[in-house]
C-alpha cells in the first residue's frame, strides 16, 4: 500500500529553477539559541541550489563555533551547504552583509537572500521570492510586510507596530520611493543588482542598509517587486538595536537623498 499523500504547501519550482545558485546570507551576533533551527529550515527546502552563509562576528555565545558544526553536518564531499564568514569584532548588520553578499557573489551565487538568524523571517517563503525573481526578471524581490497579505507579528503591541510602520514610511516618503517595506531586512538580490550596487561604498554601518541599499538598487534602474510575508517576533536570544543605529536609520534617509541631488546636479527637494 503507498503512503498517504500529503498535499505540499505551495507547489514546488521546476527542477531547473530549483538548482539556480542562490545563497542565503545570515548575519550572526549571539544566535546560539536560534542558528540550529534555522539552519535545518533552509537545508530541508526543495532548493538544490540553495546555500547558507553565515557572517559571525566574534560571538561571545559561541555561535561562530556552531556555524563550523553546521557546516560540517551539511556539507558533502563536493557540494558546500553550509559557509562561515568569520569576522573578528561587531561591526553592525550592514557591514556584516555586505561583507557577506560580496563573499557570495564572489563564489558563484545568482541569487543572494538576506535573512535573520533569529526566527523573525519565514523560510519556506524563498522559493516564492526565488520563483517570482526567475519568472519576472526581477532583480529585488522583498519580503514585505507592508502589502496586502502581509503581516506582522501578534506578539508586537500597538506601540511597536506603529513605530514599525512610522519608520517605514518616514524612509520612503524622504526618498521619494514607493517600495512599501524599505526597511524590511528579507530580500532578495540578482548578483547582476548587488554588482550594480557596489557594495564597498554602501555608507550604512547598521539597520538603515535595508533603505541605503533598495534605493540604490531603484537609482540604478532595477525594479523592486513585493511578495506578502508574515513577520514573526525573534524566537530567542536578544535584539541587537541601540540608540546608535536607530539614530543612523533616522539620518540616513537625508543623507542619501542630498547625495543624490548632488550626483545628478539638482539641489535636494
Ligand atoms: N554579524 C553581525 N550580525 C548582527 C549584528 N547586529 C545584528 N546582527 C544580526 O542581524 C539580525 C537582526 O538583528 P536583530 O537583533 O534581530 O534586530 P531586529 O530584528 O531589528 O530586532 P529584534 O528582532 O527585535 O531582536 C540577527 O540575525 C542578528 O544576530 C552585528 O553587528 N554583526
Ligand atoms: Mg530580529
Amino acid at each position: 500500500m503507498s503512503a498517504p499523500h500529503t498535499p505540499a504547501a505551495a507547489p514546488p519550482l521546476p527542477a531547473e529553477w530549483s538548482r539556480t545558485a542562490t545563497t542565503v546570507v545570515m548575519p550572526t551576533y549571539n544566535e546560539a539559541a536560534n542558528l540550529a533551527t534555522m539552519a535545518e529550515a533552509l537545508m530541508a527546502l526543495p532548493l538544490e541550489g540553495l546555500r547558507l552563509l553565515v557572517v559571525d562576528d566574534n560571538s561571545p555565545d559561541g555561535t561562530g563555533a556552531i556555524a563550523e558544526q553546521l557546516a560540517e553536518k551539511y556539507n558533502e564531499p563536493g557540494r558546500t551547504r553550509v559557509g562561515v564568514l568569520h569576522r573578528t569584532t561587531k561591526d553592525g548588520l550592514g557591514r556584516a552583509y555586505a561583507a557577506g553578499m560580496a563573499r557570495a557573489v564572489a563564489e558563484g551565487a545568482s541569487y543572494v537572500l538576506q535573512m535573520d538568524a533569529d526566527g523573525s523571517h519565514p523560510a519556506e517563503k524563498i522559493p516564492e521570492l526565488l520563483g517570482v525573481a526567475l519568472a519576472t526578471g526581477a532583480d529585488v524581490v522583498v519580503g514585505s510586510r507592508y502589502v496586502p497579505g502581509g503581516s506582522l507579528s501578534d506578539a508586537w503591541g500597538v506601540h511597536r507596530k506603529a513605530l514599525s510602520r512610522w519608520a517605514n514610511a518616514y524612509a520612503s516618503t524622504i526618498l521619494g520611493t514607493r517600495v512599501r517595506d524599505i526597511t524590511g531586512g528579507f530580500n532578495l538580490w540578482s548578483a547582476a543588482a548587488l554588482n550594480a550596487i557596489d557594495l564597498e561604498t554602501v555608507d550604512s554601518a547598521g539597520y538603515s542598509f535595508q533603505v541605503e541599499m533598495k534605493y540604490r538598487a531603484l537609482k540604478a534602474g532595477y525594479t523592486v517587486m513585493e511578495v506578502p510575508i508574515h513577520f514573526e517576533d525573534r524566537t530567542a536570544g536578544e535584539s541587537k538595536m541601540n540608540l546608535a543605529v536607530q539614530l543612523e536609520s533616522v539620518v540616513m534617509p537625508w543623507r542619501l537623498r542630498t547625495r543624490s541631488a548632488r550626483a545628478s546636479g539638482h539641489r535636494p527637494r
